[in-house]
């Protein structure tokens, strides 16, 4: 094993010391590298059902989310402000949530469910089903 790149590495935070164990440590680092490398590159990778919404900033991250039939979404509140997660149908509706609640909703059928914040009504978010 050849410590192959080894000058070019932007996140070794010591100077260039290069003591054995540091060409060690740089070659096992970039071995490291080029397994990760192998192991995602090409092939897309599937959307792993995440279904967390955060509400910072006076929006809705991620402010579209698309999750299978069945799933419950947890929306977490990390404003100072108070912020509700509203449909636009008053389908569901979380009441006001203070800076660290949070609101869970079971989607069940594959749709659509635009939401929106009913005190801030620019605040807008969607969940998409299918
Ligand atoms: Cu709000």
């Amino acid at each position: 094993m050849s410590p192959a790149g080894s000058g070019r590495l932007p996140y070794m935070p010591r100077p260039p010391a290069l003591t054995a164990q540091t060409l060690a440590r740089r070659a096992l680092i970039a071995a490291l590298g080029i397994g990760l490398g192998a192991g995602c590159g090409g092939a897309p990778t599937p959307a792993v059902g995440g279904s967390a919404v955060t509400i910072k900033g006076f929006a809705f991250h991620p402010a579209t989310l698309t999750v299978a039939p069945g799933s419950t979404v947890t929306w977490t509140q990390r404003d100072d402000s108070v912020h509700t997660v509203t449909a636009a149908d008053r389908a569901f509706g979380s009441g006001n949530l203070a800076k660290g609640q949070t609101f869970s909703y079971t989607f069940t059928t594959a749709g659509a469910y635009r939401y929106l914040c009913s005190i801030h009504t620019y605040m807008h978010g969607e969940v998409i089903v299918r």
